[in-house]
């Protein structure tokens, strides 16, 4: 506990720099709170921000307090270039998950002598932090990917061309914001390069980057995410791999598929095939009405796919689909800009 008995010069100074260190972790504290709460909406993190600025509350002490009166400090109100240069909000969580860690160093270090309590709720307060301000950039990271799922109607996927880079520009070019790495033949290393390749297109033009079947080529090219097939890796091993921050879609095509999927977390659903579609030949089409009663109560993003065509989606609006996602009608076209600009327009029909 807190020996106050006499104070001398020396302890004035040590008070006065956990009280600046105090207020320094509560305001940064506050920062990633407000985050969570307002920018996030994640209501776990609020509550344990929260708890520790309290704690710290509780034990900024009124001796701390008052040592700021007793000696001038000369370095007030300097500011560092690299505080007005933060523009994200990624680089504003991470400037003030710094500030606090340091603050609570401080604090530590300097309160183990006369006040090892606060010593080691700081030390405790710190290490949390470091998994808080990771758990907060992932899931910034991800809501910001989320967002893109939720926004864009269109999700375009590949097919192997010689080609394929420039049809895919010409696409994004178009506006298309959703993009999926498809390939069935080929090496390994064939694909992870074109990966890499498609990643920084995407990236370009602030699209998602998605990549089918194969986390290793995901991970390696720093894929925003990938997608599943039934008989692919499992949805919680490539959580467990891949982290909070990636987005991981699934193809079902039955009540059980998606309620797996759901109950495992995944991000968006591909649903299908609608129609006979020449890109998955063995696929037998499961029709309007039956992916109309799957989806009834679905409220994740979602996406028709299978023989789906610029002629068609008009009719797929109709019946009350938003999204959908192609291949063969983007990859083949002769003009892909202008025929992704048609589709686009087709999807943003109110209907
Ligand atoms: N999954 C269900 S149908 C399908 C996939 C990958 C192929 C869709 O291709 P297309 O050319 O848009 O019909
Ligand atoms: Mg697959």
């Amino acid at each position: 506990m807190l020996n106050t008995n006499k104070t001398n010069a020396d302890d004035l100074r040590i008070y006065q720099i956990i009280d600046a260190n105090l207020d320094r972790a509560r305001e940064g504290l506050r920062v990633l709170e407000d985050w969570a709460r307002f920018g996030l909406g994640k209501e776990k993190y609020v509550e344990r921000i929260k708890n520790f600025r309290q704690i710290l509350g509780k034990n900024h002490l009124e001796v701390y307090k008052q040592s700021r009166n007793h000696i001038e400090d000369k370095c007030k109100g300097l500011t560092h270039q690299e505080q007005i240069n933060r523009k994200t909000s990624e680089q504003i969580i991470s400037s003030n998950s710094g500030r606090v860690q340091e603050a609570l160093r401080v604090i530590e270090e300097f309160s183990r002598l006369h006040n090892n309590e606060l010593s080691k709720i700081a030390s405790k307060i710190r290490y949390e932090i470091y998994t808080i301000e990771i758990d907060l950039l992932s899931l910034s990271k991800c809501e910001k990917s989320e967002k893109i799922l939720k926004k864009n109607d269109l999700y375009v996927i590949t097919d192997q061309r010689d080609n394929l880079l420039e049809i895919i520009e010409e696409i994004l070019i178009a506006g298309v914001r959703i993009i999926q790495h498809r390939f069935k033949t080929g090496t390994d290393k064939d694909h992870l390069q074109k990966a890499i390749q498609i990643k920084n297109l995407c990236k370009r033009y602030s699209s998602l980057f998605i990549v089918n079947d194969r986390l290793d080529i995901a991970l390696a090219s720093n894929a925003d995410g990938i997608h599943l097939g039934q008989d692919d890796l499992d949805l919680k091993t490539a959580r467990k791999l891949l982290g909070h921050s990636k987005i991981i879609g699934v193809s079902a095509n039955n009540e059980i598929d998606i309620s797996n999927a759901l109950k495992e977390g995944c991000d968006y659903i591909g649903i299908g095939p609608v129609f006979e579609t020449e890109t998955k030949k063995n696929k037998k089409p499961i029709g309007i009405e039956r992916i109309k009663t799957l989806t009834k109560d679905l409220n994740i993003p979602w996406f028709a796919i299978g023989g789906i065509k610029t002629s068609n989606i008009s009719y797929l609006k109709s019946n009350g689909f938003k999204k959908v996602a192609l291949v063969s009608q983007l990859m083949n076209s002769e003009d892909p800009k202008e025929e992704a600009i048609m589709i686009l327009k087709e999807l943003s029909h109110e209907n």
